[in-house]
């Protein structure tokens, strides 16, 4: 097939995405940032400024357009995503916007496609990046799923952030194609093994270990089985466990920490926006969850030369290398999970080349540098800025184990 050549030139581009904490709005941020600062006009759809932006340098080409939610006294709840897909409309016109791309298909990719349908612009293109729960939970509901199904179909293209969530979305949702495998990435000079950032001694005596867990405390996550961990290993090496961030589950695993009477070596610290500080700390990062599309903190902890212990069987798979970045037990078995934290804690050589290896696995394969020129050629593939052939899809074997 002959595509039709056209110039390079700078794309107007749509963001659609969570501002608040989560990995879907920090890629998305991340993203557009990227973008913006090779001269590409980016803006941000989203009801809160993501919090990604506000702690970001001044790029001349990026725009925020808040969503503001109409209430009305007979609407018996805000109505965000008519909202969200009513200022889509207006952004693609005003701004003559090339491509909009949404992160998470409720509500973003369902705005989407229906501002395109209301502007009946065809020559915009529509990208939806699937990040997990979207397919995996909320978009399986039956709230959600015709109408997630429906923009879908209507995306130019669908990109998911591992082959495990790929295989799933094109299952759950009867996909004519199956999504293109776009990794999350990671901004290595940001997060990079180094110098602490932070006073260890205010988080760990000398000669303790310190367990690291991120999270958004969500059932998924597992968290109580962090804690359920931490309690075995702290019997064999003296250790700390610190978490990171908030979320429903926090009250349950505080809970448990109290009643296994460790709540002193048990630290949660809530959300903190400088999350590369604690990685500067800890020795081991831990992910219990039940699934992971992806796992964000695994990969930035990988670039920060800090060995994974997480789960089996998902996406994880596919970002930390049983045996080499880390280790891979199975959902619910803290007994393993102990073992494997304990074998890094306990092994210094061990530690330190899983340490190397994971950050260079992580500038290898999850690079910010990488994943946006995947992005990158995506959008002009779609908008027939390239007749190269589009970029080979990652096959079994060189991200997955
Ligand atoms: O899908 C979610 O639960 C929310 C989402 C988020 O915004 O944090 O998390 C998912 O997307 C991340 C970014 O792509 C992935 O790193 C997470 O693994 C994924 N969460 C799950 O699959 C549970």
């Amino acid at each position: 097939m002959v595509t039709k050549r056209t110039r390079l030139r700078p794309l107007n581009i749509g963001i659609a995405c969570f501002g608040s904490y989560g990995g879907s709005g920090v890629i998305a941020t991340e993203l557009g940032k990227a973008l913006a600062r090779v001269g590409h006009r980016v803006h941000f759809l989203s009801p809160q400024l993501p919090f990604r932006l506000q702690q970001a340098e001044l790029i001349e080409n990026l725009y925020y357009h808040e969503i503001e939610a109409y209430s009305y006294d007979v609407f018996p709840a805000p109505m965000l995503g008519l909202d969200l897909a009513s200022h889509i409309a207006k952004v693609m016109r005003l701004e003559d916007l090339d491509i909009v791309h949404a992160h998470y298909i409720v509500p973003h990719a369902i705005a989407a496609a229906l501002g395109r349908l209301v502007t009946n612009n065809t020559r915009v293109k529509l990208i939806t990046t699937v990040h997990g729960t979207d397919v995996t939970l909320v978009g399986k509901t039956t709230s959600f799923y015709e109408l997630s199904q429906w923009a879908l179909e209507q995306s130019d293209s669908v990109t998911a952030v591992s082959k495990w969530l790929a295989d799933h979305a094109e299952k759950n949702f009867a996909l004519e194609n199956p999504p293109r495998v776009i990794y999350n990435f990671v901004d290595c000079a940001r997060f990079r093994p180094g110098p602490r950032r932070l006073p260890r001694e205010c988080f760990a005596a000398k000669e303790q270990k310190i367990l690291l867990h991120v999270s958004n405390f969500r059932p998924v996550k597992r968290v109580r089985d962090v804690v359920g961990t931490f309690n075995i290993v702290r019997k064999s090496v003296p250790s700390k466990l610190l978490l990171i961030g908030d979320g429903p589950e926090r009250p349950h695993a505080e809970e448990l920490a109290n009643r296994l009477r460790i709540q002193d070596d048990v630290r949660f610290l809530g959300k903190y926006p400088n999350i590369e500080d604690f990685y500067s700390l800890a020795d081991v990062l831990i992910l219990t969850s039940e699934y992971e599309s992806f796992g964000m903190a695994a990969l930035e902890a990988m670039a920060s030369g800090i060995p994974v212990v997480g789960t089996s069987g998902s996406g994880l798979n596919e970002v930390v290398r049983h045996g080499k970045t880390g280790f891979l037990c199975s959902v619910g078995d803290i007994n393993a999970f102990a073992e494997a934290v304990l074998t890094i804690f306990e092994n210094h050589e061990l530690a330190a080349s899983m340490g190397r290896a994971a950050r260079l696995r992580a500038q290898r394969f999850f690079s910010e540098r990488k994943i946006v020129r995947e992005y990158l050629a995506l959008y002009h593939e779609l908008l027939g800025f390239y007749n190269e052939a589009p970029l080979e899809q990652p096959t079994a074997g060189w991200a997955i184990d």
